[in-house]
């Protein structure tokens, strides 16, 4: 009898001893993916995943296949689980006061990544860490005018343009941003513009109705790389030489824009980085730990013309 009450005693010694705050310490993200549509998109999902895995925090994961019903899903089953943070990355900016105050009722705080939302109330997230896209249009339209201006192209000069996906903040912003640089230069015009949704294939798409309308194209502004390389394929099948032919500036700055700017057949490539995980990470730490967070944490970024592609593209990270 002596020696089982020992063996309970000893064993309860050990049970206790367990600190309970260990299991505590432990930071639950639910993260609410857009999708994957784009390298960019994959690459953000990798760094995010990589990240949560080297900062031991257990990643809750969803892909809402540019979805926002699967978003707002993904976001509602977060607040069921009772997680510590919900973090996503709007697939549009409107739509999202009601299951924002959903997770604040449930005292959840919510990290926007990549994208932002247009509520007023901005006590319903806690930080947005992104990109300024507005300012990513302004690079893009700021570079083609130099371009342009080396090129002696002083004369009219048609535009089209793929837009990302319809409603997007990164959409609205980078059409608002090269639109108000190039206003002032009223021998640039953007005739056509039309959503291509991030993807190659729709870009690509669009691109082939573009050149059936109008065989003087002579610039392309994509909001994003897969759609520029969506565009390269149809400009070569309708026979002309992307690059060349077409002068093509996109955003993003992902492997595929900087094999294509090598190839000679993009010419600029604004940097828009996904590599957002380490910052996410760090921002769940701090919130867990109690320390404030500032409203807005901004991606610092450059941006790759052609001439400077191969020198750079050994140090890419996406
Ligand atoms: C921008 C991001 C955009 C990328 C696209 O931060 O939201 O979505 O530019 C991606 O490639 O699909």
């Amino acid at each position: 009898m002596k020696l089982t009450s020992k063996l309970v005693s000893a064993l309860a010694m050990v049970l206790l001893a367990v600190p309970v705050a260990a299991a505590g310490n432990k930071i639950t993200l639910g993260f609410a993916q857009v999708g994957a549509e784009s390298e960019w998109r994959t690459a953000n999902t990798e760094s995010i995943k990589k990240a949560a895995a080297k900062d031991g925090i257990d990643l809750k994961f969803s892909d809402a296949q540019q979805k926002q019903e699967n978003q707002i899903k993904a976001i509602r089953s977060y607040i069921a689980q009772k997680v510590d943070v919900i973090a996503f990355s709007p697939v549009v900016e409107s739509g999202w006061d009601t299951v924002l105050m959903e997770a604040k009722a449930a005292h959840i705080p919510v990290i926007l990544t990549d994208r932002a939302v247009d509520s007023k109330d901005k006590s319903l997230y806690v930080t947005f860490m992104g990109s300024d896209f507005v300012e990513e249009g302004r690079r893009a339209g700021n570079w083609l005018i130099g371009d342009l201006a080396k090129k002696g192209m002083t004369g009219p000069v048609d535009i089209v343009e793929l837009q990302g996906t319809t409603g997007s903040a990164p959409a609205i912003d980078r059409q608002k941003g090269f639109a108000e640089v190039i206003a002032s230069h009223t021998n640039l015009k953007v005739t056509r513009s039309q959503t291509g949704d991030f993807t190659r294939a729709k870009g690509k798409e669009v691109m082939e109705a573009f050149l059936k309308a109008d065989p003087n194209i002579q610039v392309l502004f994509a909001h994003n790389d897969d759609m520029a390389i969506g565009a390269i394929q149809a400009i070569e099948e309708a026979g002309k030489k992307p690059g060349k032919d077409i002068i093509i500036v996109s955003i993003d700055g992902v492997k595929g824009a900087f094999e294509a700017m090598m190839a000679g057949k993009l010419n600029c490539s604004v940097e828009c980085s996904p590599l957002l995980g380490e910052q996410l990470m760090a921002a769940c730490k701090d919130i867990k730990a109690g320390k404030p967070l500032p409203k807005r944490i901004q991606t610092v970024e450059g941006v790759f013309p052609a001439e400077k592609a191969a020198a750079a593209f050994p140090s890419r990270q996406y």
